[in-house]
C-alpha cells in the first residue's frame, strides 16, 4: 500500500480545535455520557484528559508523515517494562498547556492537583529499568529522534503494596480498571504469534534446503498506542504495547463439538501471555510463561519493524541497517536476535550471511546488571519445545561463533566454553546474555564504573575478541517529570533566576553557581525546600497518620528493597540513634526523620523481613516519647512514580548506599540531586560521576571501593565478626535486633537478617561499611546545623546535574550507537 505522497498532500488538510473548555465538556457529554453538572472530579478528569489528548493527536499524525517523508531512521526500543506513571501532567508540562488548564478548569469546585490524583500510575515496570525506558522516551521525543518504545500492555502491572502489621502485603494492580484514556486500542490490527510446533526442512525452487515452522499455535497481538510528546517541539512519539487476544478460529473447533468451557478455557489460556507483569526485579524468572511473554512482544515488534521496512524499501534488505536500529533494554527481548534471523532466513529467503551481517548492524544491547542470579538464562529443553526454529538458529549462531574464535584465537581454546551461548551440564542452558551480545555491534554498560567492571570482568573475555563493542552510556532522567512537574516550585525559582532555558537545556543549570553564595538566594532556595518538606509531611500524614516534623533532617531511601542496595543499614543507623537517645535521653541531636520506601520481590523472603524490621523498628521510635522532636522513622507503602515525584522534593538527605560495584547506575541518585538533595553514598554506579560533577566536598562518601570489595571477597579476607568484636554500638545494635526488643512476643523474628550478616559471611559487607557510614551521618547532621553551608551545597548539587539528563544520554546513543540524527 502506497501513502499518496507528500505533494499532493494539503499542508494543513484537518483541525481539531475550538477551546480547551469546550473540548473537555464536549467529552465529558459524547466520550462518557455524563452530565457536565455537577461537575464531577472523575469524569473531568477524563474529559480534561481526552481534551488534552486531541491536542496530540494531530500532531502524531504529522510527526508520522514526517518520519516516512523525511526516509528517517528509525530507533527502536525493545523493553519488557515501561514505569511511565501518570500521564496528564506530562501531557500538560509538554504541550505546556498549564495556564490554559488551570483556565479551562478555573470556576471548578476542584483543583487542577486534585484531578491529577485521579489517575492510577501505569506501573508496567518492576523498577529503575523500566522507569529508565520511560525517561528515554520522554527524551527521544524531546530531541525529535523517531523513536518507537514497544512492549507489553499487561492487565496487571507492579503489585500494590499494602503493609498490614508491618508486613508487605501483594495487591493486585488492577491498573485499567477505571479506564485508560491515553491509549488507542487498534482493534482491527491483529498479528499472529507462532508458539510450540516443529521445524521442517525442504527444498525450495532453485535446490537450496530451507526451513519453515509448522504445526504451531498461535496467539494474536494487539497493538495499543500512546502518544509521547516531546517538550518545546511538536514531534510526537509513539510507544506500542502488545496486548495477547485468543484466536477465536482455534476456539471455534471447540464450540462446534459443544465444548463450550472448553473452548473458553483455551480462551483464557492464550490471553494470559500479557495478564500480569513479573514482579521480580534483578532476579532471572525462569518460567515458561515469562519466555512466552518474551517472545510474543518481540514476534509482534519485529513483525511491525519489518512490515514499515518493506512498505518504503520493499525487499531491499542491505538497507535495513541504515533505516532501523534496535536496541535491547537488557536481555529480556534477545531472542529477538534469533527472530530477526528467522525472518529473514525463513520468511524472506536472505542467506545466511547477508542476514547475519544485518542482523549485527542493527541490533544493540544494554545492560543493566552484573548480579550473577539476574543474568537470565533458558533450559535448551524448554526454549526447543516453545521455540524448536529458534533452538535451531540458535545453535547455528552458536557454531559458528565458536568456529571463528577456533581459527582466530587458537592459543585460547579456554573460550570455546567460557564463551559459548550453551552452558554445559546436568541442564543445558542457554544464555541469553552471549546471544545478545554476539548478536551486537554495540553493548553498553549504564555508568563508566558499571562499563568498566563488563568489560575488565563479568563480559571480560567478549572485550578481548571484539575490543571496540563494550561501550558506556551513563544513564539519565528526563528534567521534565523530575523537576519541572514533580517540582514547580524549585522550576518556577530556577527560572525566575537564570529562565527556562534548563528544562530542555539541563547544562545551563551551572548559571545556579554564583547564586550558591548569594544569601538572599539561599534564603529562597530554603524556603522552597520547607513547601516541598510541608507537602511531604502532609503526605506521611494521610498515609501514615502521623505527620515528620518539616524542620527535621528528612533523610530518604526509596526504591526496590534488596540487600545489595542495604536498606539494612538505614535501618541500623536509626536503631543505633534510637539506642543512644535510649542510654541518653537528653541528646542533642540534630532532629531526623527517616524516609524508606520500597516494594521486595514476592519470594524475597529476607527482603520482606527488613520490610517488618523497619516497620517495627519506626513503630517503636515514634511511639517512644524520649524520641518525640529528635527523631522518627517513616515506611511509606505502595512506593511508585506517583510516589516518588512527592517524597523526592521533600528530601534533605539522598541515601544511596549500595555496596561498591553491585548498583549498575542507579538514577534515583540524579532525581535527588537534582532535586538539591546532598547525597550520603558509596563509590557506586553513577554516584561516582555524580561525585565528579558536584565536587567531593559536596557529597558524603563512605565505605569500601569496588575494587576492595572483590579483593576482600576473592581472598576470603572478611570476617565481619572482626568489626563485631571492636565496636560496642554496632554489638548494641545487632544485640536489638536479635532479641525480641522489636519482635515483642515473637522471639526469633530477625533471626534470618542476624544470620546473612553472622552466619552466611555479609555478602553485601553491611559490618564493614558500619562504622564508616555512622561517621559520615555524623557530619551530615553537623552540617544539617549550618542552615546556609547546607543550602549552598545543595544548589551546588542542583546546578551540576546537567550531566545527568537523559537528553545527554539519549544523544550519546544516538550518535554512538543508533546513528540517527534528529528529524528536520
Ligand atoms: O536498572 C536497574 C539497575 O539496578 C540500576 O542500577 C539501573 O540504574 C537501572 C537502569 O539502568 N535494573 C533494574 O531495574 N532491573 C529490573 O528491574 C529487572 C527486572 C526484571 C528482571 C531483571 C531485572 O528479570
Ligand atoms: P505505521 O506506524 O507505519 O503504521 O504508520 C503510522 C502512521 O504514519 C499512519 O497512520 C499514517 O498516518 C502515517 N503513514 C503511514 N505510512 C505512510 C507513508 O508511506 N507516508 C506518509 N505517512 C505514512
Amino acid at each position: 500500500m502506497e501513502v499518496s505522497d507528500q505533494s499532493s498532500r494539503p499542508e494543513h488538510d484537518f483541525k481539531c480545535q475550538g477551546t480547551l473548555l469546550q473540548a473537555i465538556h464536549r467529552h465529558v457529554v459524547t466520550t462518557l455520557g455524563n452530565d457536565v453538572f455537577p461537575p464531577r472530579k472523575e469524569t473531568y478528569y477524563k474529559g480534561l484528559a481526552y481534551a488534552v489528548r486531541d491536542r496530540l493527536m494531530e500532531r502524531w499524525v504529522m510527526a508520522q508523515r514526517d518520519f516516512y517523508d523525511q526516509k528517517a531512521k528509525r530507533v527502536y526500543y525493545l523493553s519488557m517494562e515501561y514505569l511511565p506513571g501518570r500521564f496528564l501532567m506530562n501531557y500538560i508540562t509538554n504541550l505546556e498547556l498549564e495556564q490554559e488548564v488551570e483556565a479551562a478548569i478555573k470556576d471548578m469546585p476542584f483543583t487542577l492537583q486534585a484531578l491529577e490524583e485521579e489517575e492510577w500510575d501505569a506501573g508496567l515496570g518492576n523498577g529503575g529499568l523500566g522507569r529508565l525506558a520511560s525517561c528515554f522516551m520522554d527524551s527521544m521525543a524531546t530531541l525529535k529522534i523517531p523513536g518507537y518504545g514497544y512492549g507489553l500492555r499487561y492487565d496487571y502491572g507492579i503489585f500494590f503494596q499494602k503493609i498490614v502489621n508491618g508486613y508487605q502485603v501483594e495487591k493486585s494492580d488492577n491498573w485499567i480498571r477505571n479506564g485508560f484514556p491515553w491509549e488507542i486500542k487498534r482493534t482491527g490490527f491483529l498479528y499472529d504469534v507462532n508458539f510450540y510446533g516443529r521445524s521442517q526442512a525442504y527444498i525450495d525452487s532453485v535446490g537450496e534446503t530451507r526451513y519453515r515452522w509448522v504445526d504451531t499455535q498461535q496467539v494474536h497481538a494487539m497493538a495499543c498506542d500512546i502518544m509521547i510528546p516531546g517538550y518545546g517541539t511538536k514531534h510526537v512519539n509513539n510507544m506500542r504495547l502488545w496486548e495477547s487476544v485468543s484466536d477465536e478460529a482455534f476456539s471455534l473447533t471447540h464450540f462446534n463439538d459443544g465444548d463450550y468451557t472448553g473452548a473458553m478455557q483455551a480462551k483464557v489460556r492464550e490471553e494470559s501471555i500479557t495478564k500480569v507483569l513479573y514482579p521480580s526485579d534483578e532476579k532471572a524468572e525462569g518460567r515458561e510463561l515469562r519466555l512466552k511473554q518474551q517472545y510474543f512482544m518481540v514476534a509482534a515488534t519485529l513483525h511491525d519493524i519489518f512490515r514499515r521496512f518493506k512498505k518504503k524499501h520493499g525487499q531491499e534488505f542491505q538497507k535495513l541497517p541504515d533505516q532501523v536500529a534496535i536496541q535491547l533494554n537488557d536481555t529480556h527481548p534477545s531472542i529477538a536476535v534469533a527472530e530477526f534471523m528467522r525472518r529473514l532466513l525463513d520468511e524472506e529467503m536472505v542467506g545466511w550471511d547477508q542476514a547475519w551481517e544485518i542482523a549485527v548492524k542493527t541490533f544493540a544491547y544494554t545492560n543493566h546488571t552484573v548480579l550473577p542470579e539476574a543474568l537470565e538464562t533458558w533450559p535448551v529443553e524448554l526454549l526447543g519445545r516453545l521455540l524448536p526454529r529458534h533452538l535451531e538458529i540458535i545453535y547455528e549462531i552458536n557454531h559458528r561463533f565458536l568456529e571463528m574464535l577456533r581459527q582466530d584465537f587458537p592459543h585460547r581454546p579456554d573460550l570455546q566454553n567460557k564463551l559459548s551461548i550453551i552452558k554445559e551440564g546436568p541442564t543445558r542452558l542457554v544464555r541469553m546474555a552471549h546471544l545478545a551480545i554476539i548478536g551486537s555491534h554495540a553493548v553498553n554498560g549504564v555508568a563508566e564504573l558499571h562499563s568498566r567492571i563488563i568489560r575488565e570482568s563479568l563480559f571480560r573475555d567478549f572485550n578481548t575478541i571484539y575490543p571496540d563493542r563494550l561501550t558506556n552510556v551513563t544513564n539519565g532522567i528526563t528534567p521534565r517529570r523530575w523537576l519541572r512537574q514533580a517540582n514547580p516550585e524549585l522550576s518556577q525559582l530556577i527560572s525566575q533566576a537564570i529562565g527556562d532555558a534548563w528544562i530542555a537545556d539541563l547544562d545551563q543549570l551551572k548559571r545556579l553557581i554564583p547564586l550558591a553564595d548569594d544569601a538572599a538566594f539561599q534564603q529562597q532556595w530554603i524556603a522552597v525546600k520547607r513547601i516541598k518538606k510541608q507537602q511531604l509531611s502532609a503526605y506521611i500524614q494521610r498515609k501514615l497518620k502521623f505527620s515528620p516534623n518539616p524542620d527535621a533532617l528528612f533523610d530518604v531511601q526509596v526504591k526496590r528493597i534488596h540487600e545489595y542496595k542495604r536498606q539494612l543499614l538505614t535501618i541500623m543507623h536509626g536503631i543505633a540513634l534510637y539506642r543512644r537517645l535510649l542510654i541518653n535521653p537528653q541528646l542533642d541531636m540534630v532532629p531526623r526523620t527517616i524516609i524508606l520506601a520500597g516494594k521486595a520481590a514476592p519470594a524475597y523472603h529476607l527482603a520482606k523481613n527488613i520490610i517488618k524490621l523497619a516497620n517495627a523498628v519506626a513503630e517503636q521510635i515514634n511511639n517512644n516519647p524520649i524520641c518525640q522532636g529528635k527523631l522518627s522513622m517513616a515506611f511509606l507503602p505502595n512506593y511508585c512514580i506517583s510516589q516518588a515525584e512527592k517524597v523526592i522534593p521533600g528530601a534533605d538527605l539522598s541515601e544511596q548506599i549500595s555496596t561498591a560495584g553491585m548498583e549498575a547506575s542507579g538514577t534515583g541518585n540524579m532525581k535527588f540531586a537534582l532535586n538539591g538533595a546532598l547525597t550520603i553514598g558509596t563509590l557506586d554506579g553513577a554516584n561516582v560521576e555524580i561525585m565528579e560533577e558536584v565536587g567531593a566536598e559536596n557529597i558524603f562518601i563512605f565505605g569500601l571501593t569496588s575494587e576492595e570489595v572483590e579483593q576482600w571477597r576473592e581472598g576470603g579476607l572478611y570476617n565481619p565478626r572482626w568489626y563485631v568484636e571492636r565496636d560496642e554500638e554496632l554489638r548494641g545494635v545487632l544485640q536489638m535486633i536479635s532479641s525480641d526488643t522489636f519482635c515483642p512476643g515473637q522471639p526469633g523474628l530477625f533471626e534470618p537478617i542476624r544470620a546473612s550478616l553472622l552466619e552466611r559471611g555479609d555478602y553485601y559487607m553491611v559490618i564493614a561499611d558500619f562504622r564508616a557510614y555512622l561517621d559520615r551521618q555524623q557530619e551530615v547532621a553537623e552540617t544539617y546545623r549550618n542552615t546556609g553551608e547546607w543550602a549552598r551545597r545543595s544548589i551546588l548539587n542542583t546546578a551540576n546535574m546537567g550531566k545527568f539528563s537523559s537528553d545527554r544520554a539519549i544523544r550519546e546513543y544516538a550518535r554512538n550507537i543508533w546513528d540517527v540524527e534528529p528529524l528536520r
